[in-house]
């Protein structure tokens, strides 16, 4: 009826799917104990290829979320069994901010003072069910889920390197100093190491810049895969990154690294219609400090061991 009527709101249904199929993973949870309802809201995002689950109570909706770290959006009933609406939802921001999932409260009409409830309990937004317009529900939607992938886009920007796609320093800290606590209170071993691309600026004379960039990137990659899920690894400047390895111990850190160290130099790197090889240097630390800044500038240290004695080496 109102798609018949309203030409604008067929531009913004349109608008909205085309954006959509750009952005197909938008994952959204239906907490519902009414069918009927359920099943309604359902059929209208589906419609608009949103990825919908529904759950008729809200437990397991949780639990869902919990797990399941692609739900963007939670859309809400108020009174459900075991748990009311805005206890689900104070529950998830407990859990979520604003920044990582977008909560919608919905109640039956005649409950208006529903509203205010869902928003003290951390709702974005609230709906009431059956009378609300198709297109200002998509529109809501969308605005919240456009508003979360934009956070998403900047957060990613702010803490990774765009170049080589892994951790900026500034990233690499927020990360590591709480490790770097936890393993001083469990006396953990660790090593920190810094790794130097040797002659690197040869590389970008001699080749070009953009052939330095392609090279800073397959060397990333290289360090990058040759980590453990637990190790943070991070683009430091121009062409050093930084390793902090929980667990590793000095033993173990020499013949890891000499490794890491024999396999960038093993790469034969194509680059346009070049083919090339770099060295690395790497200074390792695995004495454990309070003080992370002091911890990396011992490994600096030893990296500058490892410049002076002649490049392509490991030193601890
Ligand atoms: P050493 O063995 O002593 O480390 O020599 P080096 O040439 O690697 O060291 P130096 O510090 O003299 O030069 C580093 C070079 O890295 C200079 C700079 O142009 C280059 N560089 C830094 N960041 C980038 C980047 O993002 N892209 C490219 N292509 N080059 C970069
Ligand atoms: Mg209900
Ligand atoms: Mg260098
Ligand atoms: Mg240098
Ligand atoms: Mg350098």
């Amino acid at each position: 009826y109102v798609l018949k009527h309203d030409k604008y709101a067929i531009n913004e249904i349109i608008n909205t799917l085309s954006r959509l199929e750009r952005n197909p993973n938008n994952k959204i949870v239906i907490v519902e104990d009414s069918k009927t309802s359920a099943k309604m809201l359902q059929i209208l995002l589906e419609v608009h290829q949103y990825d919908v689950m529904h759950f008729n109570n809200p437990k397991q909706a949780l639990d869902y979320v919990k797990y399941h770290q692609d739900v963007k959006m939670v859309i809400t009933d108020y009174n459900m069994p075991e748990m009311d609406g805005c206890e689900l939802t104070r529950r998830l921001r407990r859990l979520y901010s604003k920044q990582e999932l977008a909560i919608l409260g919905m109640s039956g009409a005649g409950q208006t003072i529903m509203s205010a409830n869902f928003l003290k309990h951390g709702a974005d937004d609230f709906i009431i069910k059956q009378s609300f317009l198709a297109e200002e529900f998509y529109l809501r939607v969308n605005s919240y889920l456009d508003r979360l992938n934009t956070y998403q886009e900047l957060a990613t920007a702010a803490s990774y390197d765009y170049l080589t796609k892994i951790p900026n320093r500034r990233h690499f800290f927020e990360v590591v100093e709480a490790m770097h606590e936890a393993a001083i209170r469990h006396e953990t071993p660790v090593t920190c190491a810094m790794i130097d691309i040797d002659k690197f600026k040869s590389v970008n004379d001699e080749y070009g810049h953009s052939v330095g960039d392609e090279v800073l990137r397959k060397v990333a990659e290289t360090i990058k895969s040759s980590t453990r899920k637990s190790d943070v690894v991070a683009r430091f400047g121009g062409e050093e990154f930084c390793m902090y390895m929980n667990g590793m111990s000095a033993e173990n850190a020499q013949p890891y690294f000499e490794k890491l160290r024999q396999k960038i130099s093993d790469t034969i790197i194509h680059v346009e219609d070049y083919t090339l090889q770099v060295t690395v240097s790497i200074g390792l630390n695995s004495k454990l400090e309070q003080d992370l800044n002091q911890m990396l500038e011992k490994a600096d240290k030893s990296l500058y061991e490892a410049k002076e004695t002649g490049r392509n080496r490991v030193i601890l």
